[in-house]
């Protein structure tokens, strides 16, 4: 029974069972899915028109590539920000610490090649250890640039790691890939 109906929850984006009680199973723990997490599927919606359908919402489980760059190791702020990390509900699923070659770096920045920055951001990135991360979780691309805040500190919402760690732009702490074309891109050249 327990596989049948992962399958079937596995098969479904958003599901509507209709009829709970005809299926002999009166409460989640009956599946013996104890955690919802498990079926990749998420939230009981409180919508529910009777106590005979569940409503269940597809998770966004993705994955993003995430950096300390060199400031942020340099001033012991590794453990400050896993923490943050970890207390939001992300994982860390890969994690390396290393001094990035130049070559790395530019083939990380390459959007940014040609702007004035670029190489003063290359010596940076290249200058020091970074900790570099792969993560997962629920929109962990998006909330992780969420919880970076704004690429300008003092743009930043408070309460952000570059509102809390940073001053200015060339040196903001932390990286977070902007999409989910970057996060395939940049997790392939960091863990290739
Ligand atoms: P983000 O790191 O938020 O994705 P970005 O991709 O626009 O921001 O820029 C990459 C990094 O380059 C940024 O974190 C810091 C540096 N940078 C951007 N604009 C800069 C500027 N005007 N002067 C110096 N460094 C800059
Ligand atoms: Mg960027």
């Amino acid at each position: 029974m327990r596989a049948a109906w992962s399958k079937l929850l596995r098969q479904c984006g958003a599901l509507v069972l209709l009829g709970l009680k005809d299926t002999g199973l009166h409460r989640l723990e009956d599946t013996g899915l104890h955690r919802l997490e498990d079926t990749g599927l998420h939230r009981l919606e409180d919508n529910c028109p009777d106590k005979n359908t569940v409503h269940f919402t597809p998770m966004a489980i993705e994955r993003t590539f995430a950096m300390v760059k060199p400031d942020g190791v340099r001033r012991g702020l590794v453990g400050e920000i896993i923490s943050r990390l970890e207390k939001k509900g992300f994982k860390v699923v890969q994690l390396k610490m290393l001094t990035p070659s130049r070559e790395l770096v530019e083939e990380h920045y390459a959007e940014h090649k040609g702007k004035g920055f670029f190489a003063g951001l290359v010596d940076f990135l290249s200058g020091g250890a970074v900790v570099a991360m792969e993560l997962e979780g629920e929109n962990v691309i998006a909330e992780w640039r969420r919880m970076m805040g704004a690429t300008r500190p003092w743009e930043s919402a408070p309460g952000t790691i570059r509102f809390e760690f940073a001053t200015t732009v060339d040196e903001n702490v932390a990286h977070g890939s902007d999409s989910p074309d970057s996060a395939a891109r940049e997790l392939g050249i960091w863990f290739r």
